[in-house]
Protein backbone atom coordinates (compact mmCIF):
# COMPACT_ATOMS: atom_id res chain seq x y z
CA UNK A 1 0.00 0.00 0.00
CA UNK A 2 3.03 2.25 0.77
CA UNK A 3 3.88 2.06 -2.96
CA UNK A 4 0.29 3.09 -3.99
CA UNK A 5 0.50 6.43 -6.21
CA UNK A 6 -1.91 8.46 -4.25
CA UNK A 7 0.80 7.79 -1.35
CA UNK A 8 3.45 8.34 -3.35
CA UNK A 9 2.37 11.62 -5.09
CA UNK A 10 1.71 12.62 -1.60
CA UNK A 11 5.66 12.23 -0.40
CA UNK A 12 5.62 14.21 -4.29
CA UNK A 13 7.65 11.03 -5.36
CA UNK A 14 7.52 9.66 -8.99
CA UNK A 15 4.19 8.02 -10.40
CA UNK A 16 3.35 5.83 -12.87
CA UNK A 17 -0.11 7.83 -13.80
CA UNK A 18 -1.43 10.42 -12.16
CA UNK A 19 -4.00 9.43 -9.02
CA UNK A 20 -7.33 10.85 -8.38
CA UNK A 21 -10.20 10.84 -6.34
CA UNK A 22 -12.94 13.29 -5.73
CA UNK A 23 -14.26 15.44 -2.60
CA UNK A 24 -17.79 13.63 -2.23
CA UNK A 25 -17.15 10.95 -4.36
CA UNK A 26 -19.91 9.69 -1.94
CA UNK A 27 -23.07 11.14 -2.43
CA UNK A 28 -26.32 12.92 -3.51
CA UNK A 29 -25.36 12.34 -6.91
CA UNK A 30 -24.65 8.40 -7.25
CA UNK A 31 -28.75 6.99 -7.85
CA UNK A 32 -27.29 4.01 -4.99
CA UNK A 33 -26.65 6.69 -2.48
CA UNK A 34 -30.36 8.10 -3.19
CA UNK A 35 -31.83 5.23 -2.70
CA UNK A 36 -29.95 4.29 0.83
CA UNK A 37 -30.92 7.69 1.96
CA UNK A 38 -34.74 7.04 1.72
CA UNK A 39 -34.53 4.83 4.86
CA UNK A 40 -31.53 6.16 6.76
CA UNK A 41 -30.22 9.40 7.79
CA UNK A 42 -26.70 10.74 7.24
CA UNK A 43 -25.97 10.20 10.78
CA UNK A 44 -27.18 6.78 10.53
CA UNK A 45 -24.87 5.86 7.71
CA UNK A 46 -21.96 7.13 9.73
CA UNK A 47 -22.48 5.50 12.87
CA UNK A 48 -23.08 2.03 11.35
CA UNK A 49 -19.94 0.68 10.46
CA UNK A 50 -21.33 -1.54 7.51
CA UNK A 51 -23.40 1.09 6.17
CA UNK A 52 -20.20 3.63 6.27
CA UNK A 53 -17.99 0.93 4.43
CA UNK A 54 -20.70 0.17 1.53
CA UNK A 55 -21.07 4.16 1.13
CA UNK A 56 -17.71 4.62 1.16
CA UNK A 57 -16.52 1.77 -1.26
CA UNK A 58 -18.68 2.38 -3.96
CA UNK A 59 -17.04 5.29 -5.37
CA UNK A 60 -14.48 3.33 -5.49
CA UNK A 61 -15.63 0.32 -7.12
CA UNK A 62 -18.32 2.31 -9.40
CA UNK A 63 -15.55 5.43 -10.29
CA UNK A 64 -12.00 3.30 -10.32
CA UNK A 65 -10.43 6.24 -7.84
CA UNK A 66 -7.25 5.69 -6.39
CA UNK A 67 -8.40 6.43 -2.80
CA UNK A 68 -11.57 6.04 -0.96
CA UNK A 69 -12.43 8.88 1.45
CA UNK A 70 -14.30 7.84 5.05
CA UNK A 71 -18.11 8.78 4.96
CA UNK A 72 -18.74 11.05 7.68
CA UNK A 73 -19.59 14.39 8.21
CA UNK A 74 -16.85 17.43 9.75
CA UNK A 75 -19.95 17.67 12.54
CA UNK A 76 -19.55 14.05 13.98
CA UNK A 77 -16.92 15.12 16.39
CA UNK A 78 -18.40 17.77 17.50
CA UNK A 79 -21.48 15.70 19.53
CA UNK A 80 -19.09 15.21 22.35
CA UNK A 81 -17.87 18.56 22.62
CA UNK A 82 -21.57 19.07 23.87
CA UNK A 83 -22.56 20.11 20.48
CA UNK A 84 -26.20 19.70 19.67
CA UNK A 85 -26.87 19.63 16.34
CA UNK A 86 -28.34 17.68 13.16
CA UNK A 87 -27.82 17.69 9.32
CA UNK A 88 -31.15 19.46 7.91
CA UNK A 89 -32.04 18.34 4.28
CA UNK A 90 -31.21 21.09 1.86
CA UNK A 91 -29.58 23.13 4.65
CA UNK A 92 -26.85 21.61 6.00
CA UNK A 93 -25.35 21.68 9.72
CA UNK A 94 -27.46 23.00 12.38
CA UNK A 95 -26.80 24.00 15.60
CA UNK A 96 -29.21 23.97 18.50
CA UNK A 97 -26.56 25.38 21.13
CA UNK A 98 -24.18 27.89 19.19
CA UNK A 99 -21.10 29.17 21.17
CA UNK A 100 -20.97 32.36 21.01
CA UNK A 101 -19.46 33.81 24.41
CA UNK A 102 -16.67 32.49 27.03
CA UNK A 103 -18.99 30.54 29.09
CA UNK A 104 -20.58 28.58 25.95
CA UNK A 105 -16.50 27.83 25.26
CA UNK A 106 -15.42 26.99 28.89
CA UNK A 107 -18.35 23.85 28.28
CA UNK A 108 -17.34 22.08 25.46
CA UNK A 109 -15.70 19.14 26.38
CA UNK A 110 -12.16 17.95 24.92
CA UNK A 111 -12.85 14.08 25.30
CA UNK A 112 -11.24 10.57 24.31
CA UNK A 113 -13.14 10.11 20.45
CA UNK A 114 -11.73 5.91 21.67
CA UNK A 115 -14.38 6.02 24.18
CA UNK A 116 -16.96 8.12 22.80
CA UNK A 117 -16.61 7.82 18.84
CA UNK A 118 -16.25 3.74 18.43
CA UNK A 119 -17.94 3.16 15.72
CA UNK A 120 -15.83 5.64 13.61
CA UNK A 121 -12.55 3.30 14.50
CA UNK A 122 -15.03 0.36 13.50
CA UNK A 123 -15.64 1.72 9.84
CA UNK A 124 -12.09 2.86 8.90
CA UNK A 125 -11.26 -0.96 10.11
CA UNK A 126 -14.28 -2.41 8.01
CA UNK A 127 -13.18 -0.21 5.49
CA UNK A 128 -9.64 -0.84 5.40
CA UNK A 129 -10.16 -4.50 5.48
CA UNK A 130 -12.82 -4.31 2.23
CA UNK A 131 -11.24 -1.67 -0.02
CA UNK A 132 -8.20 -2.05 -1.68
CA UNK A 133 -7.01 1.76 -2.29
CA UNK A 134 -5.60 4.01 0.47
CA UNK A 135 -8.31 5.15 2.85
CA UNK A 136 -8.25 8.86 3.61
CA UNK A 137 -9.43 9.91 7.17
CA UNK A 138 -10.80 13.16 7.80
CA UNK A 139 -11.72 16.40 10.30
CA UNK A 140 -12.54 19.58 9.90
CA UNK A 141 -10.53 22.76 10.60
CA UNK A 142 -11.11 24.79 13.64
CA UNK A 143 -12.15 27.53 11.63
CA UNK A 144 -14.72 26.12 9.57
CA UNK A 145 -16.14 24.19 12.70
CA UNK A 146 -16.72 27.17 14.78
CA UNK A 147 -18.15 28.59 12.00
CA UNK A 148 -21.03 26.41 11.97
CA UNK A 149 -20.99 26.23 16.00
CA UNK A 150 -20.84 30.19 16.32
CA UNK A 151 -23.43 30.61 13.16
CA UNK A 152 -25.14 27.69 14.20
CA UNK A 153 -26.00 27.51 10.54
CA UNK A 154 -24.23 27.48 7.33
CA UNK A 155 -23.42 30.81 6.18
CA UNK A 156 -22.27 33.24 3.60
CA UNK A 157 -20.43 36.14 5.62
CA UNK A 158 -19.48 34.94 8.59
CA UNK A 159 -20.27 37.96 10.25
CA UNK A 160 -20.61 36.15 13.70
CA UNK A 161 -17.66 34.04 14.11
CA UNK A 162 -15.73 37.16 12.81
CA UNK A 163 -16.94 39.17 15.47
CA UNK A 164 -16.16 36.96 18.33
CA UNK A 165 -12.66 36.09 16.78
CA UNK A 166 -11.96 40.05 16.95
CA UNK A 167 -14.03 41.08 20.18
CA UNK A 168 -12.81 38.43 22.26
CA UNK A 169 -9.61 36.85 20.87
CA UNK A 170 -9.09 35.47 24.26
CA UNK A 171 -12.01 33.36 24.13
CA UNK A 172 -11.72 32.22 20.58
CA UNK A 173 -8.24 31.46 21.15
CA UNK A 174 -9.99 28.76 23.58
CA UNK A 175 -12.19 27.50 21.01
CA UNK A 176 -9.56 27.51 18.46
CA UNK A 177 -7.30 25.65 21.14
CA UNK A 178 -9.92 23.17 22.14
CA UNK A 179 -11.22 22.13 18.63
CA UNK A 180 -7.69 21.17 17.63
CA UNK A 181 -6.94 18.92 20.75
CA UNK A 182 -10.11 17.23 19.62
CA UNK A 183 -9.15 17.16 15.97
CA UNK A 184 -5.92 15.93 16.79
CA UNK A 185 -7.13 13.27 18.90
CA UNK A 186 -10.09 12.57 16.23
CA UNK A 187 -7.31 12.12 13.45
CA UNK A 188 -4.58 9.88 15.34
CA UNK A 189 -7.54 7.95 16.04
CA UNK A 190 -8.39 7.19 12.35
CA UNK A 191 -4.84 6.70 11.59
CA UNK A 192 -4.56 3.79 14.80
CA UNK A 193 -7.28 2.31 12.84
CA UNK A 194 -5.71 2.34 9.23
CA UNK A 195 -6.24 5.45 7.40
CA UNK A 196 -3.36 5.94 4.94
CA UNK A 197 -3.51 9.65 5.02
CA UNK A 198 -5.86 12.54 6.58
CA UNK A 199 -7.55 15.97 5.10
CA UNK A 200 -8.40 18.55 7.07
CA UNK A 201 -11.28 20.51 5.37
CA UNK A 202 -11.07 24.23 5.76
CA UNK A 203 -13.86 24.90 3.50
CA UNK A 204 -14.54 28.16 4.41
CA UNK A 205 -11.66 30.00 5.89
CA UNK A 206 -10.77 31.64 2.55
CA UNK A 207 -13.72 34.06 4.04
CA UNK A 208 -10.49 35.42 6.12
CA UNK A 209 -7.75 38.33 5.56
CA UNK A 210 -4.23 37.01 5.39
CA UNK A 211 -3.27 38.80 8.72
CA UNK A 212 -6.36 37.58 10.14
CA UNK A 213 -5.48 33.81 8.91
CA UNK A 214 -1.58 34.30 10.42
CA UNK A 215 -3.10 35.62 13.66
CA UNK A 216 -6.05 33.71 14.35
CA UNK A 217 -5.84 30.35 12.59
CA UNK A 218 -2.61 29.29 11.93
CA UNK A 219 -1.29 28.51 14.78
CA UNK A 220 -3.85 25.73 15.52
CA UNK A 221 -3.22 24.69 12.32
CA UNK A 222 0.23 24.30 13.04
CA UNK A 223 -0.41 22.77 16.35
CA UNK A 224 -2.88 20.31 14.43
CA UNK A 225 -0.24 19.03 11.58
CA UNK A 226 3.32 18.90 13.92
CA UNK A 227 0.90 16.59 16.37
CA UNK A 228 0.31 14.01 13.56
CA UNK A 229 3.71 14.04 11.84
CA UNK A 230 5.12 11.17 13.27
CA UNK A 231 2.55 9.19 12.48
CA UNK A 232 4.28 9.10 8.46
CA UNK A 233 0.65 9.57 7.62
CA UNK A 234 0.64 11.85 4.89
CA UNK A 235 -1.57 15.13 5.85
CA UNK A 236 -3.32 17.26 3.17
CA UNK A 237 -4.82 20.78 4.12
CA UNK A 238 -7.81 21.90 1.74
CA UNK A 239 -9.61 25.00 1.73
CA UNK A 240 -11.72 27.22 -0.76
CA UNK A 241 -10.78 30.83 -2.00
CA UNK A 242 -7.70 30.21 -0.69
CA UNK A 243 -5.77 31.71 -3.83
CA UNK A 244 -3.81 34.69 -1.16
CA UNK A 245 -3.33 32.45 1.90
CA UNK A 246 -1.52 29.69 -0.63
CA UNK A 247 1.95 30.57 0.84
CA UNK A 248 0.79 29.80 4.89
CA UNK A 249 -1.14 26.92 4.07
CA UNK A 250 2.75 25.81 2.93
CA UNK A 251 3.91 26.64 5.88
CA UNK A 252 0.72 24.82 8.04
CA UNK A 253 2.50 21.85 8.24
CA UNK A 254 0.75 19.74 5.88
CA UNK A 255 2.54 17.44 3.09
CA UNK A 256 -0.55 18.29 0.62
CA UNK A 257 -2.31 21.35 -0.37
CA UNK A 258 -5.59 21.34 -1.45
CA UNK A 259 -6.87 24.38 -3.71
CA UNK A 260 -9.86 25.52 -5.55
CA UNK A 261 -10.42 26.29 -9.41
CA UNK A 262 -9.52 30.11 -8.68
CA UNK A 263 -5.79 29.62 -8.71
CA UNK A 264 -4.18 27.55 -11.44
CA UNK A 265 -1.88 24.44 -10.08
CA UNK A 266 1.12 26.45 -11.78
CA UNK A 267 0.13 29.61 -9.79
CA UNK A 268 -0.23 27.22 -6.69
CA UNK A 269 2.58 25.58 -7.36
CA UNK A 270 4.84 28.99 -7.30
CA UNK A 271 2.93 30.34 -4.13
CA UNK A 272 3.60 26.83 -2.24
CA UNK A 273 7.35 27.15 -2.98
CA UNK A 274 7.38 23.76 -4.37
CA UNK A 275 7.85 21.89 -0.35
CA UNK A 276 4.49 20.74 -1.01
CA UNK A 277 2.28 18.52 -2.92
CA UNK A 278 -1.04 19.79 -4.94
CA UNK A 279 -4.47 18.50 -5.12
CA UNK A 280 -7.18 19.95 -6.82
CA UNK A 281 -8.37 21.68 -8.99
CA UNK A 282 -11.16 21.19 -11.64
CA UNK A 283 -13.97 23.28 -10.84
CA UNK A 284 -17.08 20.78 -10.02
CA UNK A 285 -19.62 23.09 -12.24
CA UNK A 286 -17.63 21.62 -15.39
CA UNK A 287 -19.06 18.30 -14.35
CA UNK A 288 -21.93 19.57 -16.02
CA UNK A 289 -20.69 20.65 -18.98
CA UNK A 290 -20.36 18.81 -22.44
CA UNK A 291 -17.40 16.22 -22.38
CA UNK A 292 -15.10 17.80 -24.85
CA UNK A 293 -14.99 20.98 -22.36
CA UNK A 294 -14.57 18.92 -19.25
CA UNK A 295 -11.65 17.00 -21.48
CA UNK A 296 -9.91 20.06 -22.25
CA UNK A 297 -9.90 21.22 -18.83
CA UNK A 298 -8.92 17.89 -17.17
CA UNK A 299 -5.89 18.21 -19.98
CA UNK A 300 -4.79 21.59 -18.87
CA UNK A 301 -4.97 20.50 -15.22
CA UNK A 302 -3.06 17.81 -15.71
CA UNK A 303 -0.52 18.82 -17.91
CA UNK A 304 0.55 21.63 -15.01
CA UNK A 305 0.70 19.20 -12.65
CA UNK A 306 2.72 17.08 -13.84
CA UNK A 307 5.60 19.98 -14.12
CA UNK A 308 6.93 18.76 -11.11
CA UNK A 309 6.42 15.63 -9.01
CA UNK A 310 3.65 15.96 -5.87
CA UNK A 311 0.14 16.28 -8.21
CA UNK A 312 -3.37 14.46 -6.99
CA UNK A 313 -5.66 15.30 -9.51
CA UNK A 314 -9.32 16.61 -7.90
CA UNK A 315 -11.94 18.79 -7.63
CA UNK A 316 -11.55 22.35 -6.55
CA UNK A 317 -14.48 21.28 -4.01
CA UNK A 318 -17.39 18.76 -3.42
CA UNK A 319 -19.32 16.54 -6.55
CA UNK A 320 -22.34 18.91 -6.76
CA UNK A 321 -25.76 18.44 -6.03
CA UNK A 322 -27.83 19.36 -8.88
CA UNK A 323 -31.04 18.39 -10.61
CA UNK A 324 -30.73 16.24 -13.14
CA UNK A 325 -27.70 15.17 -11.01
CA UNK A 326 -23.88 14.62 -12.56
CA UNK A 327 -23.67 11.05 -14.00
CA UNK A 328 -21.41 8.66 -12.44
CA UNK A 329 -20.44 7.84 -15.72
CA UNK A 330 -18.94 11.25 -16.31
CA UNK A 331 -16.72 11.01 -12.91
CA UNK A 332 -15.96 7.11 -14.42
CA UNK A 333 -14.65 8.67 -17.84
CA UNK A 334 -12.99 11.47 -16.01
CA UNK A 335 -10.50 8.77 -13.63
CA UNK A 336 -9.88 6.86 -17.07
CA UNK A 337 -9.07 9.91 -18.85
CA UNK A 338 -7.20 11.47 -15.87
CA UNK A 339 -5.37 7.80 -15.42
CA UNK A 340 -4.87 7.07 -19.63
CA UNK A 341 -3.61 10.55 -20.41
CA UNK A 342 -0.82 11.21 -17.74
CA UNK A 343 0.64 7.61 -17.74
CA UNK A 344 0.84 8.43 -21.90
CA UNK A 345 2.84 11.71 -20.69
CA UNK A 346 4.50 10.21 -18.13
CA UNK A 347 5.68 7.01 -19.99
CA UNK A 348 6.88 9.65 -23.22
O1 LIG B 1 -27.13 13.15 2.21
C1 LIG B 1 -26.92 14.37 2.36
O2 LIG B 1 -27.49 15.06 3.21
C2 LIG B 1 -26.06 15.00 1.33
C3 LIG B 1 -25.16 16.12 1.77
C4 LIG B 1 -23.97 15.70 2.65
C5 LIG B 1 -23.02 14.70 2.43
C6 LIG B 1 -22.92 13.74 1.26
C7 LIG B 1 -23.65 16.30 3.89
C8 LIG B 1 -24.38 17.39 4.60
N1 LIG B 1 -22.50 15.70 4.39
C9 LIG B 1 -22.10 14.71 3.52
C10 LIG B 1 -20.94 13.79 3.72
C11 LIG B 1 -19.61 14.41 3.83
N2 LIG B 1 -19.36 15.62 4.39
C12 LIG B 1 -18.36 13.82 3.47
C13 LIG B 1 -18.15 12.41 2.96
C14 LIG B 1 -18.51 12.23 1.49
C15 LIG B 1 -17.35 12.18 0.54
O3 LIG B 1 -16.52 13.09 0.49
O4 LIG B 1 -17.33 11.20 -0.26
C16 LIG B 1 -17.36 14.75 3.76
C17 LIG B 1 -15.87 14.61 3.51
C18 LIG B 1 -18.02 15.87 4.35
C19 LIG B 1 -17.31 17.03 4.90
C20 LIG B 1 -18.06 18.29 5.06
N3 LIG B 1 -19.28 18.52 5.63
C21 LIG B 1 -17.50 19.55 4.74
C22 LIG B 1 -16.13 19.76 4.18
C23 LIG B 1 -16.12 19.51 2.70
C24 LIG B 1 -16.86 20.55 1.90
O5 LIG B 1 -17.82 20.17 1.21
O6 LIG B 1 -16.46 21.73 1.95
C25 LIG B 1 -18.44 20.54 5.07
C26 LIG B 1 -18.32 22.03 4.87
C27 LIG B 1 -19.57 19.88 5.63
C28 LIG B 1 -20.80 20.50 6.13
C29 LIG B 1 -21.97 20.03 5.38
N4 LIG B 1 -22.54 18.80 5.59
C30 LIG B 1 -23.59 18.64 4.71
C31 LIG B 1 -23.69 19.81 3.91
C32 LIG B 1 -24.71 20.03 2.84
C33 LIG B 1 -22.66 20.67 4.33
C34 LIG B 1 -22.34 22.05 3.75
C35 LIG B 1 -23.30 23.08 4.24
C36 LIG B 1 -22.87 24.48 3.84
O7 LIG B 1 -23.12 24.87 2.68
O8 LIG B 1 -22.28 25.20 4.67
Amino acid sequence: MAEHPFLLACRRQSVPYVPVWYMRQAGRYQPEYRQLRERYSLLDICRIPELCMEVTRLPVTQLGVDAAILFSDIMVPLGPMGIDFDIVEHVGPVTRNPVQSASDVARLRVYDPAAELPYVAESVRLICDNVDVPLIGFAGAPFTLASYIVEGRPSRDYLKTKRLMWSEPAVWQSLMDKLADVVIRYLRMQIEAGAAAVQVFDSWVGSLAPEDFQAHVLPAMRRIFAAIADTGVPAIYFGVGTGELLPMFAEAGANVVGIDWRVSIREARRRTGGGVAIQGNLDPALLLAPWSEIERRARSVIDQGLEADGFIFNLGHGVVFHQPPVAVDTLRRLTEFVHEYSALRIGA
